[in-house]
């Protein structure tokens, strides 16, 4: 069972585990109510609105450090298993993001601890649940749950089914079982696509068993272990 610990605010929550992971037990989620200063990768600034955006980080202490990054396919499918049942245009974008309608609903961040040696992993996960409202430079490509459907969602539900999923598939992650990564390559945003990764035009052809994205770039294949992708007519 993941243990649920709340914040009413929170700068974020991927912060402050990394600042105080060594208080929390394996398998903690840290949620806030009020997330000031979210962030994505590269130090990307993450939006969410107070009591409607869901902002939570996953702590956990595996043995080792392989495959971690396999967790953010292992993420991206327990997230798809909860939106894809309120929204059936619900896509994973590898290797970060979920999209509904595509666009961008949430996205997810890995960081890994180590002093000297590898101590624990955090999964940040944003979701826009009930906010409909977003920065003007993301409002295109940007949206939730309400402005989708137009109905208020309850957070708690939908963190409990996040966690349930999650935990399903963490259980099969640690017994070397990829379930999740056939999810990801089943309802992909990506793959047979022809993209921008990195800059580069290429052509998706599967995700591969360590999670790596299988490209071709008109000579050979590539394979990427991550990405920042740009879809053609799409975000
Ligand atoms: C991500 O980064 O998508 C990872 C986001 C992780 C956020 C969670 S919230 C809980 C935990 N605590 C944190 O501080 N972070 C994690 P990236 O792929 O770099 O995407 C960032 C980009 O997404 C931004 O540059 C914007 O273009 C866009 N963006 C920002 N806020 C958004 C939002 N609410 N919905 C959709 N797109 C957004």
């Amino acid at each position: 069972m993941i243990k649920k610990v709340y914040f009413e605010i929170l700068p974020s929550t991927n912060t402050y585990l990394k600042e105080n992971y060594h208080k929390y037990d394996d398998k903690t989620a840290i949620i806030c109510h009020q997330q000031t200063n979210g962030h994505g990768r590269l130090g990307r600034n993450w939006d969410s609105e107070r009591k409607n955006s869901i902002t939570m980080s996953i702590l956990l202490k595996p043995k080792t450090s392989k495959n971690i990054a396999l967790l953010s396919l292992l993420t991206s499918a327990a997230l798809f298993d909860v939106i894809k049942n309120y929204h059936n245009d619900t896509k994973i974008k590898w290797p970060n993001d979920i999209l509904v309608n595509n666009k961008k609903i949430s996205g997810i961040l890995l960081e890994s601890i180590y002093k000297n040696k590898f101590e624990a992993v955090i999964i940040g996960i944003g979701i826009n649940v009930n906010n409909v409202y977003f920065p003007k430079s993301i409002n295109h490509k940007a949206t939730s749950l309400k402005k989708e459907l137009n109905i208020q969602f309850d957070i708690e539900e939908i963190i409990n089914q996040i966690l349930f999923n999650f935990e399903k598939y963490y259980k099969d992650f640690l017994k070397d079982n990829n379930s999740y990564i056939d999810i990801c390559r089943k309802h992909s945003a990506v793959i047979g696509k022809d993209i921008l990764i990195n800059g580069q035009k290429v052509k998706v052809i599967d995700i591969l068993d360590n999670g790596n994205l299988l490209v071709y770039d008109g000579n050979k294949t590539i394979d990427f272990s991550y990405g920042e992708i740009t879809l053609e007519n799409s975000y």
